[in-house]
């Protein structure tokens, strides 16, 4: 490990550093952050655009007592390494090592928890304002890309702050880019905020005027809140209201920081956010304000890997990477297409066929590989921001009008927009479909990000009809359906290759609530075992009825499809059948797949024993892939073939029971 890495074991060591040897210490910051994701990935673009400012932070402030919100999070791997984790730094994201994100059970620098986005401004205020009631003297900073300035909370937290509480930092680390090229109206506004020439005078005139101070020891200086003449002079520099600005487009809109100053805060900048003196003597400043504040950086997302600034999309978040030229490992020869670029594949097909048909997406055009769509028919295709209920809303209102809109979102970000789906989708009954991506695991974020509540969310709602495809071939045949429905239709799929079963060329439709029979039983006086294995635990359910199989049971293998409508008709039949019944889902057992065939089974008097499998009433830890998280909690073939065999202990069917069965 380099030099000064190797002396910092907190921030207490941040603060005794010069300059230079902070300066230092950033270029092997990025160097711990290039050589140590190579191994297992991670978000290193983020991470390399923020080392300067996390480096200040920790210099200015002094967590824990001070709190530091990030919004989403992904960009801490600089916090974690300046906090006491730099020796598990290479184990982040899989199984036992760090978390991606800030958490709070993992240090006590980690004041609140993210991954989702737009949180930030939100908590810190609240933050700020139990201080407030406490009559604490604690500083509370928030840093929120400008992405989460697409993201509504974010504005309903601004709106807020001011009338709240008179501390409250903000810092806008503004690198144009979501995790694909940033969106929308305050995209472009903060592109002229930056590219206005009178704020550019205005960051130029704050930077000359920081340099003339001696070099090197201004940092120092103003960490021992030695210059409280200069912050007088920032406040000069910075603050002051400018005229022209304010005039720029003749509204006081564009080019100008109203947009901050309406909201009641004061905004400093842009400043340059790789100048560490420049951000240091800035949150210096904004230490010692009486008065909300926002500061708005520069950054470039990837900074001192080359790669990374060609590409910052690619490089926002990926997998193992070659350190001398970034390239990623080719999928290995014969892997199934991903799930995501099948859907995106059948969206172009769907749209050409259909002109009721729009994909939407909030922000994830490569993530849901809804960018195949947009590169496609452009005109087909929205992306709305970092904002899923606006999005839903948004194809809401499509919907009233005839389409078939189709919003593309993870099943974890929709969580946010469940009003919406049960206000306005659900109640006034409209065809909006849902592609829920990530249903199940996401193994190296964790339990922010695995989708394994969704059924249980969709299920209790009416109206919604929700299904989930054995194979991608499935997949389109229930995106087609789901273009013939007047419902609300959810369809869930994971992360990942799909099952590598060839898409055929015309889809078909699928009557609703119909489950497939992929086994029945043989009849052959084995014990009957049904199992009903949703989505992608077909697999698994393959496995373990070939194996149960082999040692002499009847098994019978069902794809339910649909999770609501229930094929009633099928549940209760095998449910009858059987002696034993398994229910494989990659959802919470609590209110999912498994919940649902026990609820028929209780109206339907139904007493035959039900093994459910699926994942537990806890919040699921991140790790290195699916299998091993699989196994720590028991959703393996072995673990069902053992517990229906406890159930049923001998492959063949006792004489009386046989009798039994052949007297009904
Ligand atoms: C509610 C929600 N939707 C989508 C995402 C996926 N996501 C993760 S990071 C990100 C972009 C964040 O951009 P920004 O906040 O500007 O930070 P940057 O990575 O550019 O530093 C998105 C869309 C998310 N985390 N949360």
């Amino acid at each position: 490990m380099s030099r000064y890495l190797q002396m910092v074991d907190g921030p207490m060591h941040v603060k005794k550093l010069t300059l230079e040897q902070l300066q230092q210490l950033a270029e092997e910051l990025r160097q711990e952050l290039i050589n140590g994701l190579a191994k297992n990935g991670g978000h290193l673009g983020p991470n390399l655009g923020v080392v300067e400012l996390t480096l200040a932070l920790h210099f200015v402030f002094n967590t824990p007592k001070d709190k530091f919100v990030w919004d989403v999070s992904h960009q801490t791997y600089v916090h974690k390494l300046l906090t006491g984790r730099k020796s598990r730094f290479q184990t982040i994201r899989t199984t036992g090592g760090l978390s991606g994100f800030a958490m709070r059970s993992e240090s006590e620098h980690d004041c609140y928890g993210a991954a989702h986005a737009g949180t930030a401004l939100s908590a810190a205020l609240g933050i700020c304002a139990a201080r407030d009631q406490r009559g604490g003297d604690e500083n509370v900073v928030a840093i929120f890309g400008d992405a989460a300035l697409t993201n509504g909370i974010s504005f309903e937290a601004m709106n807020n702050i001011a009338q709240t509480t008179r501390r409250f930092i903000g810092i806008l680390n503004d690198n144009e880019w979501s995790i694909a090229k940033n969106v929308g109206a305050i995209s472009g506004y903060l592109n002229k905020l930056i590219t206005h020439p009178s704020y550019n005078k205005l960051a130029r005139d704050f930077e000359r005027f920081v340099r003339r101070l001696p070099k090197g020891k201004l940092a120092l200086k103003l960490a021992r809140k030695a210059e409280e003449g200069f912050k007088g002079a920032i406040t000069e520099v910075g603050l002051e209201p400018n005229p022209s600005t304010i005039e720029a487009d003749g509204r006081g809109g564009y080019g100008s920081s109203l947009i901050f100053e309406e909201m009641g805060l004061r905004y400093l900048g842009p400043i340059d956010g790789h100048n560490l003196p420049l951000l240091i003597s800035t949150l210096e400043f904004a230490k010692a304000c009486d008065h909300p504040i926002v500061i708005h950086i520069l950054t470039k997302k990837g900074k001192g890997f080359e790669a990374a600034l060609q590409n910052p999309e690619k490089f926002h978040g990926l997998g193992p990477y070659d350190v001398a030229t970034g390239a990623t490992l080719p999928a290995k020869a014969g892997t199934p297409p991903n799930w995501q670029d099948v859907f995106g594949q059948a969206m172009v097909k769907l749209c050409q066929k259909d002109n009721s048909v729009v994909g939407i997406t909030a922000a994830m055009p490569s993530g849901t590989s809804l960018k195949i769509l947009e590169k496609a028919m452009p005109n087909r295709y929205y992306d709305v921001g970092i904002a899923e209920e606006h999005a839903v809303l948004f194809a809401c209102g499509m919907a009233t009008m005839g389409f078939h809109p189709v919003c593309a979102i993870y099943s974890t970000f929709l969580q946010r927009a469940y009003d919406c789906i049960v206000h306005d989708a659900a109640l006034q009954d409209l065809p909006v479909i849902f592609c829920m991506d990530r249903a199940g695991l996401s193994p190296q974020d964790g339990p922010t990000h695995h989708g394994l509540f969704d059924i249980a969310y969709v299920r209790s709602v009416p109206n919604c009809i929700a299904m989930s495809p054995k194979d991608e071939d499935e997949l389109v045949d229930m995106m087609f359906t789901a273009t013939h429905e007047r419902h609300p239709v959810f369809i869930r799929y994971p992360r990942g290759p799909a099952e590598g079963v060839p898409v055929k060329d015309q889809p078909r439709l699928i009557e609703i609530g119909k489950a497939e029979i992929i086994q029945n039983f043989s009849n052959h006086g084995g014990r009957k075992v049904a199992l009903f294995a949703l989505g992608n635990m077909m697999r698994l359910g393959g496995k373990a009825a070939a194996q149960l199989t082999a040692d002499g049971y009847d098994v019978a293998l069902i794809n339910p499809r649909f999770v609501k409508p229930l094929d009633a008709g099928v549940t209760e039949f095998f449910g009858r059948a059987a002696e034993v019944v398994a229910t494989l889902e990659d959802h919470v057992l609590m209110g999912g797949y498994g919940s649902a065939v026990l609820e028929l089974f209780s109206e339907k008097r139904i007493t035959t024993p039900v093994v459910q499998m699926g994942w537990p009433d806890q919040f699921i830890e991140h790790g290195t892939n699916v299998d091993d998280l699989r196994k720590k909690y028991g959703l393996t073939v072995e673990n069902l073939v053992s517990k229906l065999k406890a159930e049923l202990p001998a492959a063949a069917v006792p004489v009386e029971r046989r009798r039994e069965l052949a007297v009904a």
